[in-house]
C-alpha cells in the first residue's frame, strides 16, 4: 500500500503585503529543495491559467469589474479547483511550496470590508497548510521598494488595511520572518522551519482540512 509505506509532501504557504519578498523567497526555497533531491513544487493562487484564474486576472488587471463578494468567491473557486491535484501530490511525496492561499483570500476581502467569517466560510474543507510563513514587512517599507505594479490593490492604503486583516489572522502557528532582513537571512530562517516541517510531515503527521 504506497500510502501507507511512503511518507507524504508537506504543505508550505508563504503569506504577505504585495513588495515582500514572497515570490522570489518560493523561487529561492524550491531551487534549493529541488537541488537536494526533494520532490518538490512551486505553486501559487490566483493561479491565472485556469478557467476561473483567467477572470481573476482580468479583474486585478481592471478589465473587467466584479461585486466584492463574487471576486471572493472565484478566488476560493480557484483553490477548489486544484485542490485534490494538491492532495494527490501530497499523498504521493511531493511538498509543495505555495505562494498566497486563502489567507491572502481573506485578508484582501476583509480588508474591503467584507465580514471575516463570510470571507473564510468558502475556504472550510480545504487543505489545512502545515506551515504558513508570513514575510512579515510594513506597507511603507513594502511601498518604497521600487513601487508598486499597476495591478488593482496595490495602492499603500488599501495595503495598510490588508496588514491590518493579516494581523487578525495570524495565529500563534505561524513562522513570523522579518522581510526586511538580508535576502540570505530571510532564506536561511525560511529553510530551517520548513525542514523540521517537512520532517513532522514524514512522520506522519496527518493532513488537516481548513480551519482548524
Ligand atoms: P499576486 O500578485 O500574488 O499574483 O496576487 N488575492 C490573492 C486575493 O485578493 N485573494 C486571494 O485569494 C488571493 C490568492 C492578492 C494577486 C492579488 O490577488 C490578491 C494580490
Amino acid at each position: 500500500n504506497k500510502e501507507s509505506s511512503s511518507s507524504r509532501g508537506a504543505l508550505i504557504v508563504l503569506e504577505g503585503l504585495d513588495r515582500c519578498g514572497k515570490t522570489s523567497q518560493s523561487g529561492r526555497l524550491y531551487k534549493y529543495l529541488d537541488e537536494q533531491g526533494h520532490s518538490v513544487e512551486s505553486w501559487r493562487f490566483p493561479d491565472r491559467n485556469t478557467g476561473v484564474g483567467q477572470m481573476i486576472s482580468s479583474y486585478l488587471a481592471n478589465e473587467s469589474q466584479l461585486d466584492d463578494h463574487a471576486i471572493h468567491l472565484l478566488f476560493s473557486a480557484n483553490r477548489w479547483e486544484k485542490r485534490s491535484l494538491m492532495e494527490d501530490k501530497l499523498r504521493s511525496g511531493t511538498t509543495l511550496i505555495v505562494d498566497r492561499y486563502s489567507y491572502s483570500g481573506v485578508a484582501f476581502s476583509s480588508a474591503k470590508g467584507l465580514d471575516i467569517g463570510w470571507c473564510k466560510a468558502p475556504e472550510i474543507g480545504l487543505l489545512a497548510p502545515d506551515l504558513v510563513a508570513y514575510l512579515d514587512i510594513s506597507p511603507e517599507k513594502a511601498a518604497e521598494r521600487g513601487g508598486y505594479g499597476g495591478e488593482r490593490y496595490e495602492q499603500l492604503e488599501f495595503q495598510e488595511k490588508v496588514a491590518r486583516s493579516y494581523s487578525a489572522l495570524c495565529d500563534p502557528s505561524w513562522k513570523v520572518i522579518d522581510a526586511t532582513l538580508p535576502v540570505v537571512d530571510i532564506e536561511k530562517k525560511l529553510r530551517e522551519v520548513v525542514l523540521d516541517c517537512m520532517m513532522a510531515c514524514q512522520k506522519g503527521k496527518p493532513l488537516s482540512q481548513l480551519w482548524p
